[in-house]
Formats: structure tokens, sequence, C-alpha cells
């Protein structure tokens, strides 16, 4: 954790009885979340992810936008999290902390992507969950498609040992196959890179690892994506020890291969809602 400290441009968010939270400027990205009543990590971060500004974040929440994956001209996954973001506001209630981050169009936007936009990131930490809610606003005076999402990057204990039910009977698509999820529990016990088609209701996953249980609960996306390199993956990357596939599992929500269309002056939304169970 201390990587986070050391180096970016980051807000702490907190709930009174002691939930806690690390938000980084650069990328509009959530580095760190405790939930209480463990107040232990939940988030993977990369102890190698480079952390002045020069290259995506590798770990925490990627927000991605304006489009999902590769595309020519433009940085993988897009440039929002290649970008310093600005605070729109911070407040405290009760039972839970705010933050809504924002980032808009500017000269280096538009060297990849000609449209005026604003792009919302609201962050509700409560106690036992944190709701992160992406917001994509049309401000220029033409209709424009996007893709992007949450690529939520979680922590496990151990890989072998750690599961996701919710996604049974879904159709997915990896390398460029359709299939059909059969399982109540996906275990992941090699490389996986899947698109499931989870469809723009509710998605309700639960997430289960030896030290606990997630709920992730989304709306507004239609795909969810699981992502871990595995063995070969994971030395193909820079910013990551060789050993971390062990430790993490990506479950993004996320617009991939049907982009979102909005008119001018028209909003679109979408939530991850990661809910802390111990059992
Ligand atoms: O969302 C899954 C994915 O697109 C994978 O194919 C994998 O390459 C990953 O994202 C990481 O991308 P990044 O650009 O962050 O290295």
């Amino acid at each position: 954790m201390s990587i986070v400290n050391k180096q970016i441009d980051s807000l702490e968010m907190h709930t009174k009885a002691g939930a806690s939270a690390i938000v980084s400027l650069y990328g509009g990205q959530l580095l760190s979340w405790r939930p209480l009543p463990c107040t232990e990590e939940q988030l993977y971060l990369s102890e190698m992810a480079v952390m002045d500004g020069s290259s995506a974040i590798r770990g925490g929440v990627p927000v991605l936008f304006p489009h999902f994956g590769a595309q020519i001209n433009s940085p993988n996954h897009g440039f929002a999290r290649l970008l310093k973001w600005s605070k729109v506001s911070e407040n405290k209630a009760e039972d839970c902390s705010v933050l809504t981050l924002e980032l808009s169009a500017s000269e280096e936007t538009k060297g990849f992507w000609p449209y005026q936009f604003r792009l919302r990131l609201t962050i509700t930490l409560f106690d036992t969950s944190i709701l992160l809610n992406y917001e994509v606003i049309n401000t220029c005076e033409t209709a424009f498609n996007f893709s992007g999402g949450l690529h939520t990057y979680f922590s496990t204990q151990d890989i072998h040992e750690t599961g996701l039910s919710g996604l049974n009977k879904c159709g997915y698509a990896e390398n460029g196959q359709r299939h059909e999820e059969l399982c109540q529990l996906v275990k992941i016990n090699s490389e996986v890179d899947r698109a499931y088609f989870t469809g723009d209701k509710e998605v309700q996953l639960v997430l289960t690892s030896p030290e606990r249980r997630l709920v992730i609960e989304s709306t507004g996306f239609n795909e969810t994506v699981v992502w871990n390199p595995w063995v070969k993956g994971a030395k193909k990357i820079n910013d990551m020890p060789d050993e971390d596939y062990l430790k993490m599992l990506c479950v993004e929500s996320v617009v991939a291969t049907e982009k979102k269309r909005l008119q001018p002056g028209q909003s679109w939304s979408g939530s991850q809602w990661l809910k802390y169970k111990k059992e």
C-alpha cells in the first residue's frame, strides 16, 4: 500500500466507522478499498505498477473510455486511464462518503477522439460496500458511439481456490469462439479472457476466495469480462510480477461488443457495486 502514498496524486475516503478507499486523480482510478469489518485490502494493485503518469496503473479499478480494448490510433482501452481527472465534489454523510471525479474533452483527448464529452465517476464508500457509478455525457453537437467500463482487479489469496458464480447459462466469447457457461461456479485454472453477454439488466455475481465472499452487482453495462493472464500471460506483462496471476482476478463491467450511442445532450450511466461478505 505504501506504493500509493509514495508517488501519486491521490485522495483518501473514509466512513465514520472506519472503512477506507484511495483514489488516484490520474486515471480517476480507485486503487484501494478496505471495507469493514476486516479493513483488509480487496483490490489487487501490482507492486510494479507505474505510478508516474507515463502509463496506465496496473490494478485497482481502471476506467475505460471511449473504447474497450484495442482501436487504431488510440491507446488500448482508451485514454481515460492515462489522463489526470479533476475533482467535482466530495461529501460526507452519516453512513457514507461520496467523491465525484470528472474527465472532459481537451486538446489531448481530441487528438484521439474528436468529440466533446464529460465522463464522471462517482464513488460512494459505505462501511461494507463501495458503489462506482460511471456516467458519460455527450456535450457536443453531434451524436457519438462509445464503449468502455470498469476494469476491476480483485485481490485473492489463492486463485486456485477462487470462483465466480452467477454466470451459469450465460453465453460468452473467448478467442473468437462462442460458448455457453455450464458451471455454477466458474473456477480459474488456466488463462481466461472471456466476455460474458450478461445484458444490461442488473447482474449479480459472487466472487468466492479463501478469505471472503464479495457480491458484485452491476447495472447498465451489457458485458462482464473475466480475465486472468495465467503463467505465460503474466510473464508478458511488464508492470506485474510473474507470479501475481495467483493473486488477482479481473471481473469487469463493460460495454464492449455493442457500443452505446448518445445524441447531443444525452447521458448514459452504468454502475458496479461491490459488497463485502465474510462468509
Ligand atoms: O479486459 C481484458 C483485457 O482486454 C485483456 O485482454 C488483457 O489484455 C487486459 O484487458 C489488460 O489490458 P492492459 O491494456 O491493461 O494491459
